[in-house]
């Protein structure tokens, strides 16, 4: 299976975020990004290439011109502001408050762009997303050129970042951009299967009414997780939609052994949709070690997730979304993959 992974991914490098009401350590560091590209290499996964640029025009199919703008502009705003450090939103239009007019403060867009105060945002964070996005486009090229897989090393993740905000440590939707992309050039249906520890509420949100792409996820309850306010098992898509979105939520402390009722669920929902290509949102933080997750994944078990997706025997995109543990990511994230492989 051929890598698609670029340097410049890892140009954002947080230093800390806030949790647990504190300024605490990033977790979402390039240092992940580093261990699994050496675990591709020990193992011998198969090529690594860099991406090729898709520019701006799969970015737009997917987020909306006033938050890319944002984006584009959002380091030199801060700097005239006087800032120098990452940024952290703290005021947002919640219920009775105004989305409209946009503010023109850097603080106050940060709020009207933003789902969370977790995600720190920097100097070349728009930067490295644009080439994790990028990272995701190629990987879904090569599946359309006819291989039967592909895995984009994509960070910063994506799943978490809606039509106009990014949060929970994601800017631009790299499974959405890659899926909207195949529909784009040829396919009729394409199926996203989220196996991130938490629920991809911005993919969820972006294809909610849309029967051409199907949305599963299986991932923590959001009653106990972030992120708290999506991924409930009664939302199933919207007019058109409806039906084209399924949720797994799970009790914290859920293992392999629980988890796999969901996942053949999930995958027979798959066999019935028939999509031309499968994205998996490939989260590893469902991993027992994970810093900051609650399921009990071992590293075996990840080889079994891989094993289990490749009996669904479709032409399949790995991205890379979550997973803290650095230490076993570039284990775990290959045990899938070489699963997958080797059926
Ligand atoms: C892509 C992805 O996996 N994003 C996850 C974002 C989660 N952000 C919230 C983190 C809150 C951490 N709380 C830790 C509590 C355990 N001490
Ligand atoms: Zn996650």
């Amino acid at each position: 299976m051929k890598t698609v992974f670029s340097t410049i991914q890892l140009t954002h490098a947080p230093t800390h975020e806030i949790s647990d009401g504190q300024l605490k350590p990033a977790v979402e560091i390039p240092s992940r990004a580093q261990i699994v590209l050496d675990t591709i290499r020990e193992r011998r996964l198969g090529e690594v290439i860099g991406p090729e640029d898709f520019g701006a025009r799969p970015l737009r199919r997917v987020h909306s011109p006033e938050y890319l703008a944002f984006m584009e502009s959002f380091w030199e705003r801060w700097t005239a502001a006087g800032r120098s450090s990452e940024a952290f939103p703290f005021v947002w239009p919640v219920r009775s408050l105004r989305s409209d007019p946009i503010p023109d403060h850097i603080d106050g867009l940060l709020g009207r762009y933003s789902m969370d105060a977790g995600t720190p945002l920097g100097q070349h964070t728009f930067e490295a997303a644009k080439a994790s996005a990028n990272t995701a486009l190629t990987a879904a090229k090569l599946v359309q050129g006819g291989e039967r897989s592909a895995f984009g090393l994509c960070r910063p993740p994506g799943h978490h970042a809606g039509i106009d905000f990014y949060g929970g440590y994601c800017f631009l939707n790299n499974a959405a951009i890659a899926a909207q992309w195949l529909r784009d050039y040829g396919a009729a249906r394409v199926a996203i299967l989220d196996v991130d520890y938490h629920h991809g509420n911005g993919t969820q949100a972006i294809f909610y009414d849309r029967s051409d792409i199907l949305f599963l996820s299986i991932h923590a309850d959001p009653k106990q997780e972030y992120p708290y306010f999506l991924g409930h098992a009664d939302e199933t898509g919207v007019n058109a939609g409806t039906g084209f979105t399924r949720n797994w939520p799970l009790p914290l402390g859920t293992s392999w052994e629980g988890y796999q009722q969901a996942l053949n669920e999930a995958c027979r929902w798959l066999l019935v949709y028939k999509p031309d290509y499968l994205v998996v949102s490939l989260g590893l933080d469902c991993f027992q070690d994970d810093p900051i997750s609650g399921f009990t994944f071992t590293s075996d078990d990840f080889t079994a997730l891989g094993q289990r997706l490749s009996y669904v025997d479709v032409p399949t995109v790995f991205l890379l979304e979550g997973g803290y543990a650095v230490d076993a990511l570039g284990q775990n994230c290959v045990n899938v993959l070489q699963g997958f492989i080797k059926g």
